[in-house]
Formats: structure tokens, C-alpha cells, sequence
């Protein structure tokens, strides 16, 4: 048997991703309770726990206990990268950006609260959750906490998300944005901040330097294929899946992977990057490993 094959036999997936789908969904409730001003609040539990596949956190906890770290360790880590993906998002829909109307199902913060209070609540987000991993990481040593902050901090600025959004914005309208650039973008849009899931993860888990950076080149690999995967499936979702993300305005021309390769190639490519995915985390203990393998698993093949 090959060893997805065996992973597959062995590891209840399903099972595996509701418990911690539900474990993190208790530890974000818990970690923004509703508190005066209630607007703010309001508005950053409304998009926070507005559902989502929670895939960052889920990384973050498996990376963690892959190196043998408690889980305990890695939730306030888990917490702040989906407050970071949380607050991307409400600042992406802003009519300034991709002037969005629904968001996971619903309308989007800024047509709920309003712009103001929307940007507001996204820089709560983005600030709390840095304050979250140095006030709350509880079981992991004070320089492996700044060192998580430092991966958290590079993953969003002007290298990493924020770097992405700028050159996607820049590519609008161009009659040609190359693979090359299709690729800076998805790598610095998407998958920065999944690296800083799984390297942070690692990092309060205890994890040495060496197994650090082949956790993080799993993770670069896994994060470029969740976009390739994302690009496919605009192309591949059915007419009423597609009625699920209607109020967009300008996604119609945006370059794609599969505009660029055509639909096989760009599958191929997903094939790749998960096969270079899988070389780096080989050397792990098969049984620790199986979360994470399973894990970009369901990324490949996912229909949502
Ligand atoms: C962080 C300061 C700061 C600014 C953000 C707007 C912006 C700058 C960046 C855009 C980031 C963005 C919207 C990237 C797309 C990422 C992506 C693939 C989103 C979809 O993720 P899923 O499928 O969504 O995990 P759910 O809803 O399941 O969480």
C-alpha cells in the first residue's frame, strides 16, 4: 500500500477535522467574548465566528502535535492566524477592494455594520491577535513565543499578505499577468499566512530548527496547491454552487491558473505540489504525520 493508501485505512479524517473544527470554533468564541464598546465586539465576533473550514487553525494544532507539542500550546496560535485570515477577508470584500455582498454565506461585515466600524474591527483582529499569542500561549518558553509573534508578523506585512494584495490590485485590468506573477500572488495572498499556521504550530510545539523549516516548505508547497486547487474549482463549480458567491463585481477576468496552464496542466501542477508536500514531512513519524497528510489530502480534493 502506498502510504496515503494507508493513511486513509488508518486515520478518520472526518472525524479528526469536526473535533478540531469545534475545538477552535469554542477557543475563538471564548477568546473575543461580546465586551463594551459592544459595536466593535459585535462586529468582530459577527465575520470571527461566521463558520469558515478553520483549515489555519487545524494546521497550526496538527503542526504542533506532529513535533510532540500539546495542543493546549498551539490554540492561542491557532486563534490569532484565523483572527489575521478573518480580518484579510473583511478588508478584501470593502468596496475599495473586491467590493464583495456575501461572505461565508452572509453579508459581508462592512454591509452590516457599515465601512467605518467594519476597518475598525479589522484592525481589532489584526492587533488582539498578536496580544493573544504573547498574553495567552501558555506551556511554551518565552523566546519560542516571540519567535511565533516574529513568523505571525512577516506572514502579514508588506512581504506577505499585505506584499500580495498590493501586486493583485497592480495586475487588475492588465491585458497579461504572467505565471510568475500569478504565482507571487498566490503565494503572498494565501500561502504566507498557512506557512505561519503550521511553522508557529511547530515553533510553541517545541519543534527544532531543521524540523521547523521542512514543516515550513510543507506548508509553502500546501499553500500554493490550496490556491491552484481554489482556481480549479472556479472553473469546475457547478451552476448552483456558483449562485453561492453571487454579489461579486470584478472576479469575472482575473487570471486563474487554469486560464494560464489549461484545466489539465493545472491539475498536474496540484499533483506535483502535493507529492513535494508530502517528501518534506516523509522523515515524521507516520502516525504523527497522518493529520497533516490527510490534511493536504483534503486540500487537493476538495469541492469548496
Ligand atoms: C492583513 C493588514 C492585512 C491586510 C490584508 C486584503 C488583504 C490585505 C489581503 C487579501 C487576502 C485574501 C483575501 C486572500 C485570499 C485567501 C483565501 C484563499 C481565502 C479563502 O480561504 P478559505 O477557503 O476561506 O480558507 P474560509 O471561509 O473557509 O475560511
Amino acid at each position: 500500500l502506498s502510504q496515503d493508501a494507508r493513511t486513509a485505512a488508518t486515520f478518520d479524517f472526518k472525524r479528526y477535522m469536526e473535533e478540531k473544527a469545534a475545538q477552535v470554533e469554542r477557543a475563538l468564541d471564548a477568546s473575543v467574548p461580546l465586551r463594551e464598546p459592544r459595536l466593535v465586539h459585535e462586529a468582530m465576533r459577527y465575520s470571527l465566528l461566521a463558520g469558515g473550514k478553520r483549515v489555519r487553525p487545524i494546521l497550526c494544532l496538527a503542526a504542533c502535535e506532529l513535533v510532540g507539542g500539546s495542543e493546549h500550546a498551539a490554540m492561542p496560535s491557532a486563534c490569532a492566524v484565523e483572527m489575521v485570515h478573518t480580518m484579510s477577508l473583511i478588508l478584501d470584500d470593502l468596496p475599495c477592494m473586491d467590493n464583495d455582498h456575501l461572505r461565508r454565506g452572509k453579508p459581508t461585515n462592512h454591509k452590516v455594520f457599515g465601512e467605518s466600524v467594519a476597518i475598525l474591527a479589522g484592525d481589532a483582529l489584526l492587533s488582539f491577535a498578536f496580544e493573544h499569542v504573547a498574553a495567552a500561549t501558555a506551556g511554551a518558553t518565552p523566546d519560542r513565543v516571540v519567535w511565533a509573534i516574529a513568523e505571525l508578523g512577516r506572514s502579514i506585512g508588506s512581504e506577505g499578505l499585505v506584499g500580495g494584495q498590493v501586486a493583485d490590485i497592480s495586475s487588475e485590468g492588465l491585458a497579461e499577468v504572467g505565471l510568475e506573477q500569478l504565482e507571487y500572488i498566490h503565494v503572498h495572498k494565501t500561502a504566507v499566512l498557512l506557512e505561519a499556521a503550521v511553522v508557529m504550530g511547530a515553533i510553541v510545539g517545541g519543534a527544532g530548527e531543521e524540523a521547523v523549516e521542512r514543516l515550513r516548505r510543507f506548508a509553502q508547497r500546501v499553500g500554493l496547491l490550496f490556491q491552484v486547487v481554489d482556481d480549479i474549482l472556479d472553473v469546475t463549480k457547478s451552476s448552483e454552487e456558483l449562485g453561492k458567491t453571487a454579489g461579486k463585481d470584478v472576479e469575472a477576468d482575473k487570471t486563474t491558473y487554469p486560464k494560464l496552464l489549461g484545466l489539465e496542466k493545472s491539475r498536474e501542477f496540484a499533483e506535483e505540489l502535493k507529492r513535494e508536500a508530502y517528501e518534506q514531512i516523509a522523515g515524521f513519524d507516520e502516525a504523527k504525520a497522518a493529520p497533516l497528510i490527510a490534511l493536504a489530502d483534503y486540500i487537493t480534493y476538495r469541492n469548496n
